[in-house]
């Protein structure tokens, strides 16, 4: 199972890959607050590769349940100075840049950017031209509603066909605006527009969603669901059920894995995949 983004290429087949969450999402933007976002976004994705970490994953838009939106400009600025400085300072890790807007990936991917997480799934209809122009990889994720207020009532018949048919549907329309099949990856979405028991559908159904065998990636890192399962809302926790479900995930066939701590799940997917003889 290959995935190409740019001139790099994964065998996923053996070894699955771990994202990093980058997220420069500060509330005031004074010059020198900016330097320092940056000097501490580049902090923290040092310590994510030292750990392991195959991708770096940069957001500059919040999508936590309720968040408001922010215009493209102002999502620029926050990302594309980090984007510049790590590809001087990490040459080797690729870079996605966390959006659902084809402005922000277009200069994104100017920048050095590799990969497209698109959360919307192509609700911007330029993104798949803007992706295939790159060569860019692509993450397709689901998404029931708008974050501010997706979480109010999600609903669905069947919630595992209804996310398939819509990522499959989003694949083929990336595909039509000329993305390679081998650029795609697809995003159950968990917490976006779901609720605790289509979280679980979804996560006992996780092959679903490898359609046409393209590679699954899976966001739970620190998700409120989990807290709820542990009746425990501490952080803590919510790490703990992270690193569960990255092995867990793993025995279930998925290939990449966002999360927010990045050498406890690479550790978890290295024994899994040990166990499953993939070593
Ligand atoms: N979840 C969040 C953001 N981007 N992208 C993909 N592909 N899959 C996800 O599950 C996913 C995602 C959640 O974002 P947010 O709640 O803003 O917080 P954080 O970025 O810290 O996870």
């Amino acid at each position: 199972m290959i995935w190409r983004a740019g001139h790099r290429e994964w065998d996923l087949s053996q070894r699955a890959l771990i994202m990093g969450i980058l997220n420069v999402t500060p509330d005031s933007f004074s010059d020198g607050g900016r330097f320092l976002d940056v000097e501490a976004a580049l902090t923290q994705a040092r310590r994510m590769v030292e750990e392991g970490a195959d991708i770096l994953d940069i957001g500059g838009e919040s999508t936590r349940p309720g968040a408001a939106p922010v215009d493209e400009e102002e999502e620029c600025r926050r990302v594309l100075p980090v984007i510049e400085a790590l590809g001087s300072s990490h040459p080797g890790v690729a870079i996605s840049i966390d959006t659902s807007k084809s402005a922000v990936a277009e200069e994104a991917l100017k920048a050095g950017a590799h990969i497209v997480n698109d959360i919307s799934g192509l609700g911007d209809p330029e993104m798949g031209r803007v992706v295939a122009e790159h060569g860019a990889g692509l993450a397709l994720m689901h998404m029931q509603g708008q974050p501010r207020t997706m979480q109010a009532a999600p609903s669905y018949d069947d919630v595992v066909a209804e996310v398939s048919e819509f990522l499959q549907r989003q694949g083929e329309a990336a595909m039509n605006a000329g993305v390679d099949e081998e650029r795609l990856v697809f995003d159950p979405g968990i917490g976006f527009g779901k609720t605790l028991d289509h979280n679980l559908e979804i996560l006992r159904s996780l092959t679903a969603f490898s359609l046409g065998g393209r590679p699954v990636l899976l966001g739970v890192s620190r998700k409120s669901f989990m807290g709820k399962i542990l009746e425990d809302e501490a952080m803590e926790a919510r790490h703990w059920a992270t690193v569960a479900l990255t092995s867990y995930g793993r025995e279930c066939g998925v290939r990449i894995f966002r999360v927010h701590d990045v050498g406890s799940n690479v550790h978890a997917a290295r024994m899994t995949e040990a166990m499953l003889d993939f070593r």
